[in-house]
């Protein structure tokens, strides 16, 4: 049995025991828990520590019991089950999974202007391996219509604020591909933080899909759609109106999609207002830092060291502009290939002594790459066209390059 009267932990306890990591400015005193890390090294590793990972969430964190928590498996499944945690660990196998994960707002705050609330700077991803149980295990054993068209609604244990539980629908493909039920986050159980004691971790996918403190997987032919999901308690805010790109008034529901890449809803004509689900390609530099003075090493060289991602697609090539996009040198990769999984860069920055704007520049193994700016609301409709993000009004996607900029100052050695 799922408590409703839990308890709940403070979140400024959570940062008083994560000095690594910093508050989305503005996010003080708000409903929003959300948090990344302070310093941009951790963009030079292939794996973020715990105690580094992003946080974000919007209700209060609950202390739920691991001992006395079950997940209930709902909708169209021949047994109805609600399983215990011991259960979900020792009656099935049990996998590690590596995943880039990051919030679908960041890099919200470097929209001109910042969109709010929660104006993410960069630091609203990271990279971590999550242990647990394949959900296709599950699935199977519980009888449950697996048709590639089916849906799983995830619903989230936190109690909702303001009467929106956190629910969201994922596609069976996805479901049976690569989701587990993760209790572990770099070989420990889940802090309450990330969801403990159970989540649902979609590899590749923006963050919103990766439900914390899971309590109930409903197997169904839509996505949470229609009247039944509203009223007392609402279940459909989060899947059917944020964590979409629109530009004004609130989407259009749908009760399905079969494009679930976030770029190509974005390129598509059917998906007017795109939903969030596999994360665009990406690239972020770790070293140098933003607004740094450093010189070259005694050859001449600085190391210009990064991370790229692609979400569930690989990243094929990395190119470095030491002049703010006008011209490009390609990167290497280094270091281990791990899917749906950031990838370390480096490249060998010949140069002297003056001020540089630095841009990394990612694409995919489908040869979509990183477009230069974010539209204007007006410009919208032609922004892909025009090598630009759409502009949303909530703030998402934001995998510009121009505006993930670096400013450096050389000196001489
Ligand atoms: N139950 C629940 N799950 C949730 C959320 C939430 O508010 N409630 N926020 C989502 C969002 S928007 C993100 S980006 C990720 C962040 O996961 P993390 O805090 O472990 O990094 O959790 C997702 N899962
Ligand atoms: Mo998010």
């Amino acid at each position: 049995m799922n408590d409703d009267d839990v308890d709940t932990i403070d979140f400024d306890n959570v940062l008083e025991r994560r000095p690594e990591l910093k508050r989305v400015p503005g996010t003080e005193g708000t409903r929003y828990a959300a948090a990344g890390p302070r310093d941009r090294a951790v963009y030079t590793d292939w794996l973020t520590p715990t105690e580094a990972h992003y946080i974000l969430h919007r209700n209060e964190i609950p202390d739920l019991n691991a001992e006395t928590w079950t997940v209930s498996i709902t909708g169209a499944v021949e047994d109805k089950v609600a399983l215990s945690m011991d259960e979900i660990r020792e009656d099935y196998p049990t996998i590690v999974v590596p995943h880039t994960m990051e919030c679908a707002g960041n890099g919200r705050g470097r929209f001109d202007p910042p969109i709010e609330p929660v104006a993410w700077d960069v630091n609203g991803v990271s990279t971590a391996f999550w242990a647990g149980t394949p959900l296709s295990s599950v699935l199977r054993d519980v009888g449950a219509d697996i048709a590639d068209d089916m849906w799983v609604t995830a619903i989230g244990g936190d109690r909702p604020v303001e009467n929106n539980v956190f629910a969201r629908s994922i596609p069976m493909s996805k479901i049976m591909d690569d989701c587990i039920l993760a209790y572990e986050m770099n070989g420990d159980s889940l802090p309450p933080e990330h969801g403990n004691p159970i989540r649902l971790l979609v590899p590749g996918w923006y963050g919103v899909n990766s439900v914390k403190w899971l309590s109930k997987l409903h197997v169904m032919e839509k996505m949470v759609y229609g009247e039944e999901w509203v009223g007392d308690p609402t279940y459909h805010t989060w899947q059917q109106i944020a964590y979409r790109l629109f530009t004004d008034e609130k989407p259009d529901h749908l009760p399905y999609i079969d494009t679930f890449d976030t770029w190509d809803q974005i390129e598509s004509d059917e998906v007017d207002e795109p939903y969030t689900y596999d994360q665009n390609v990406k690239s972020l530099i770790g070293y140098p830092d933003d607004n740094s003075t450093i010189s070259p090493r005694d050859d001449g060289f600085i190391e210009v060291v990064g991370v790229a991602w692609a979400g569930d697609d690989d990243v094929e090539t990395i190119e470095i502009s030491t002049d703010g996009g006008e011209t490009w040198g390609e990167g290497e990769f280094v270091g281990p290939t791990y899917p749906n999984s950031w990838r370390l860069f480096r490249y060998l920055w010949n140069t002297e002594p003056g001020s540089y704007t630095l841009v990394s520049r990612a694409t995919d193994d489908r040869g979509r790459t990183q477009p230069a700016t974010i539209s204007t609301p007006e410009h919208t409709p032609n922004a892909v066209e025009s090598n630009e993000v759409p502009w949303n009004k909530l703030g998402y996607c934001n995998n510009a390059y121009l505006p993930h900029s670096i400013k450096v100052e050389v000196t001489a050695p």
